[in-house]
């Protein structure tokens, strides 16, 4: 078949592109390595930032989100045993965040996508390649049902995630990768219980990091901070509520309502850039350029931006035969990414427990915690980057 941008990956970034080329009248497929349920099965982000909310309304899936989506004006941090509440609106001009998850955004992409006839392969394993990408015809070629395609199209949208073939297929010596490994890792619980707190607690203990967020008043997600060699079955729910009630001050450790977990699953924190994020034809956007750790949840909404700047390139090469976008996409898309980089690590950094690290390293972080909420200038900047910073 022909088309003009071929996408592979039907995650966030892959179908919001889709999305909000079919709205330009930009003709695209989309194929992906595993089943719309595989997919929608994947617990992962929570936080939508502005910037996320209204590429949702300007895609027109933003109907369900504004319904059912959690307006939240701040966060509550913990540690030395109390919290402190840092207030979005107060600090950033108003700004708020929207807590709806990211298998809700993809199940309203996906729905949008399948209610316009729009041509998505699930299902293609590891069967994907691309060729030509360097000159001006590209092909993506596949197998779907035992029989081998070929999408012959003008753009690659490479939205396949950190593990995808989209950046594997660039030649190596093209692409830089930088790269840093936290010395732990985030066991996630997912149960119907009511949350603790009506905002999101970030807590910083003796007993390693925790948070507590949610996905609707009756839906909580937790996190607890473990080490990297744990794996998810050596946590009955039990273990997981003991231990996060360790974690918490006295009034939400009495308020804590436990129940039987839905999902349970640990995650490593990594934070990773590849440079440029575009190869002749082929574009780089969300985990397949780049990983942050979570704690600044920020995955999402910088894969969300990603595909915004892209998808005006694109669009701007259709209508105006002007390259001028395209050839911008990298650099501008960059200097979002590694602010928020930056903020993703700082959070990392001042929120965990490091093993090894000695007395003089805590109690720098408790002085930069007390700090934090004690000085205006230090709370606005962690708010100015949690709400997101602009396009
Ligand atoms: P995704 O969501 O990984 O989607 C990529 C899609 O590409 C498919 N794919 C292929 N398709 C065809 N051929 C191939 N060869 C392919 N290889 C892969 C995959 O099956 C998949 O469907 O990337 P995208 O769209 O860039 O979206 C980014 C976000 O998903 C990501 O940034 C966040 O979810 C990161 N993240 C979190 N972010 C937060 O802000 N808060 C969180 O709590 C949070 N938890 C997480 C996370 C990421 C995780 N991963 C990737 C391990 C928890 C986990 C476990
Ligand atoms: C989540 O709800 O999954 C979540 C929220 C905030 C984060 C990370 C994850 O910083």
């Amino acid at each position: 078949m022909r088309t003009q941008v071929a996408i592979i990956g039907a995650g966030p970034a892959g179908l919001l592109l889709g999305q909000l080329l079919y709205r330009a009248g930009i003709a695209n497929i989309i194929l992906e390595r595993q089943s719309a349920d595989h997919v929608l099965g994947r617990i992962r982000a929570g936080v939508l930032e502005q910037v996320t909310v209204d590429l949702m309304d300007e895609c027109g899936v933003g109907e369900r989100l504004h319904r059912e989506g959690l307006v939240h004006q701040g966060i509550e941090l913990l540690f030395k045993g109390a919290r402190h509440r840092i207030d979005f609106p107060g600090l950033t001009g108003g700004k708020t965040v929207m807590v709806y998850g990211q298998t809700e955004v993809t199940r309203d992409l996906m729905a949008a996508r399948a209610a316009e006839g729009l041509p998505t392969v699930y299902e293609v394993g590891d069967s994907v390649s691309l060729h030509g990408f360097d000159g001006t015809s590209p092909q993506v070629r596949y197998r779907h049902g035992g029989v081998e395609r070929q999408v012959d199209c003008e753009f690659i949208a490479g939205c396949d995630g950190f593990h995808g073939v989209s950046r594997a297929s660039v030649p190596k010596g093209a692409i830089h990768e930088y790269e840093k490994v936290y010395p732990f890792g985030w066991l996630g619980l997912l149960a119907d219980v009511p949350p603790v707190f009506h905002e999101l607690i970030y807590a910083h203990t003796e007993r390693g990091f925790a948070l507590c967020s949610m996905r609707s008043p009756a839906r909580s997600r937790y996190y607890l901070q473990v080490p990297l060699e744990e794996r998810a079955e050596q946590w009955t729910d039990e273990r997981f509520w003991a231990e996060l009630r360790a974690r918490l001050d006295p009034q939400a450790r009495e308020r804590l309502v436990t129940g039987p977990s839905i999902e349970k699953s640990i995650a490593p924190l990594r934070s990773f850039v590849a440079e440029p994020m575009r190869f002749g034809r082929l574009f780089l956007a969300g985990d397949a350029a780049h990983i942050v750790p979570p704690t600044g949840a920020k995955g999402l909404n910088l894969a969300a931006s990603d595909v915004k700047y892209l998808a005006a390139g694109l669009i701007e090469q259709y209508r105006e035969r002007s390259a001028a976008g395209l050839d911008h996409y990298s650099e501008r898309a960059l200097r979002r990414i590694w602010r928020a980089e930056r903020f993703s690590w700082w959070f990392t950094m001042l929120m965990h427990k490091f093993p090894g690290t000695g007395e003089f390293d805590r109690k720098v972080q408790e002085a930069e915690l007390d700090y934090l909420v004690h000085s205006r200038a230090a709370s606005t900047a962690l708010a100015e980057n949690y709400v997101g910073l602009p396009l």
